[in-house]
């Protein structure tokens, strides 16, 4: 990786709260399809007719198909050296926190213990009617693919949780993401094209309240204006570069 710019390694030496707000792109190189962009998938799908509340009221067994596709991709995908440095980041800085878009599981894999997941997690599930929760290890896989399963004690029909569009994110997630937003010294914006909302006002937040902003994408994006540095590359790449650095600083003052 090329040098990195001398601002940003001042910011970087003094950095005691550190945020990754993270998007598709950094589950990329675990095999995991974007949804905008080249590969993603809402290029081949619209949004609207699987992603939302009265798709799967119409159509329950089509979206809970489509999900289970997904599920099976994310099982057997493993975290990559992006998320891997983000976790190994918690040994340098005082506060380490992930606010995630994506509902793969990989960065609490990897080994992050803060993560703030604002659109879901794909491993659980609950019923529509009594919201009873379905997260055993193995619950969906033990389900058809294509039949949607239905709650035990009422019959009604499980979802997974998730957030779809027109529907709110969740509070606690969503409040902490902010206030982690608000203190921290850099963001981080890896692998997101920030364009879904709420979720992208976060980055936005950092910046200004006076966070140093910093993206890593393969292309620029809607951030890239406001960013105070912009890294082009391949998360999986970018971020244990700059692992390597921070390891050198805190080797220095040490
Ligand atoms: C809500 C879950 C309040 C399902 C997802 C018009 C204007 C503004 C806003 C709106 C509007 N119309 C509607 C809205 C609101 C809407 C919204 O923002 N829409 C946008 C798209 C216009 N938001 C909502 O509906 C939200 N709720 O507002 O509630 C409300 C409630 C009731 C009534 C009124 C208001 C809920 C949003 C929930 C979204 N859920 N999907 C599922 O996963 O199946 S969104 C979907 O996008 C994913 O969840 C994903 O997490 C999210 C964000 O995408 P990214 O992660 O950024 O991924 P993307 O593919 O876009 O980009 C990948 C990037 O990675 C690219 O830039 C690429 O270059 C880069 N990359 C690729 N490889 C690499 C890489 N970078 C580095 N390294 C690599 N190797
Ligand atoms: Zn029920």
């Amino acid at each position: 990786m090329k040098s990195l710019r001398k601002d940003f390694i001042e910011v970087l030496k003094d950095a005691e709260n550190v945020v990754f707000f993270t998007g598709a792109g950094i589950s990329a190189e675990s095999g995991i399809s974007t949804f905008r962009g080249a590969d993603g998938i809402w290029n081949k799908l619209k949004p609207e007719e699987l992603a939302n509340f009265d798709a799967f009221l119409k159509n329950p067994d089509r979206v809970w198909d489509w999900y289970q596709y997904r599920r099976h991709i994310i099982e057997n995908s493993k975290p990559n050296p992006a998320h891997l440095a983000i976790a190994e980041m918690q040994e340098y800085f005082r506060n380490v926190a992930v606010v995630t878009q994506n509902i793969d599981n990989l960065h609490r894999r990897a080994g992050s213990r803060k993560v703030y997941e604002l659109h879901g997690n794909i491993e659980r599930n609950y019923c529509i009617e009594c919201h009873t929760w379905y997260n055993a290890p193995g619950f969906a896989s033990s389900t058809e693919d294509s039949k949607v399963p239905r709650c035990e004690k009422c019959g009604g029909l499980i979802r997974p949780d998730i957030v779809w569009f027109g529907e709110l994110l969740p509070e606690e997630d969503f409040s902490n993401s902010e206030k982690a937003a608000e203190k921290c010294n850099i963001m981080f914006a890896v692998g997101t094209s920030a364009v879904v909302y709420p979720a992208a006002r976060i980055p936005l937040m950092a910046k200004r309240l006076g966070a140093y902003l910093v993206e890593i994408n393969l292309e620029e994006t809607e951030l890239s204006p406001l960013a105070d540095y912009v890294l082009l590359g391949k998360a999986g790449e970018i971020l244990p570069g700059i692992l390597e650095e921070v390891k050198k600083l805190k080797e220095k003052r040490a």
